[in-house]
């Protein structure tokens, strides 16, 4: 008498197959600068993809910072000025930088923990419903910039 069971595993890779989801919502190059200056906010960078639909950033949260806003740099007849944006919207495979110099996240009051650890969790709230939980690197105060650069004092007086 044959088993049953080697009909299922034969079959369970056919059903993997199946659930194939379309491309995902996804975020990655997360990073965060810390200010040097306690009392001024850090700024949050990312880049934000769309799978196949087009998507929506509502916001990004974290556990260890006392507030986060999403902010954009514009200039306004040379001098540069930081925006807070409510939403971004991403289109279909498309995707959004935050990068120093334009958009950008702000936190205040980083858990120093998080800045002895080297990394935070950044949970970003999209339209489709996906809460997309990433480690974001944080880079101590002074340490030379990371990809993209940017002026260190970005945020200074803000
Ligand atoms: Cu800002």
């Amino acid at each position: 008498m044959r088993a049953p069971i080697p009909t299922l595993s034969l079959l369970a890779p056919l059903l993997l197959v199946a659930c194939g989801d379309p491309a995902p919502t996804y975020v990655d190059q997360a990073w965060v600068r810390v200010s040097p200056n306690k009392d001024s906010p850090s700024a949050g960078y990312f880049t934000a993809h769309a799978g196949e639909t087009a998507v929506t950033l509502r916001g990004v949260l974290t556990d260890r910072a006392l507030r986060v806003e999403m902010h954009e740099s514009v200039n306004e007849g040379g001098v540069m000025k930081m925006k807070p944006i409510d939403s971004v919207d991403i289109p279909a495979k498309g995707k959004v930088v935050f990068a120093p110099g334009g958009k950008h996240i702000m936190l205040w009051g980083v858990n120093p923990d998080a800045v002895a650890q080297g990394k935070m969790p950044l949970t970003f709230l999209f339209s489709n419903g996906d809460r997309i939980i990433v480690d974001a690197v944080v880079q101590k105060p002074g340490a030379a910039a990371a990809a993209g650069g940017g002026p260190a004092n970005e945020h200074e007086g803000h």
